[in-house]
């Protein structure tokens, strides 16, 4: 095995901490859905979907380097909202402790002098500047457009059209 057990055991609970993020983000498409706001369902869809995929890249890494894949249950998530700008916030305060976790991560792998996790996590650090990026930008439009309902419409149409194509 070319990772520590505890690094293991650190890689494992990220893995279940995206299987997590991808689970509360497919609860928040559900709340969107029944709200009417179908585009908003759709970016956090994708979003759940690319939340998964970074389970598995975790899941692959491990494996890669021949260390064992433990699976947890997995919590569940939130299921109602009072409406979308809260979801988009609290959506931004997820992506801020996901961002926590892969620093922890990645000073893990310095301590630990485990060079080859900590080249793998560059690309978790990355990704999250852009995650929290574009959550910030909605979060912003949400603070812009108050209570202005044909303004909530468009940016309900606009999200539609960019979950398509991030
Ligand atoms: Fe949202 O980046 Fe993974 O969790």
């Amino acid at each position: 095995m070319m990772i520590s057990e505890k690094m293991n055991e650190s890689l494992n609970k990220q893995i279940n901490e995206e299987l997590y993020s991808s689970y509360l983000y497919l609860s928040m498409s559900a709340y969107f859905e029944a709200t009417n706001f179908h585009g908003m369902a759709v970016w956090m869809k994708h979003q759940a979907d690319e939340e998964y995929q970074h389970a598995m890249k975790i899941l692959g890494y491990v494996n890669d380097v021949g260390g064992r894949v433990k699976l947890g249950a997995i919590k569940e998530p939130k299921f109602e909202w009072t409406n979308p700008k809260e979801v988009f916030a609290e959506s931004k305060e997820h992506e801020i402790f996901i961002t926590k976790c892969i620093h922890g991560l990645a000073k893990q792998a310095e301590t630990e002098d485990d060079y080859a996790t900590r080249n793998f996590l560059s690309w978790f650090i990355d990704e999250q500047v852009e995650e929290i990026a574009s959550v910030t930008e909605i979060v912003d439009r949400f603070e812009f457009i108050e209570d202005n309902k044909s303004a909530l419409f468009l940016l309900d149409r606009e999200l539609a059209r960019r979950g398509q194509t991030h």
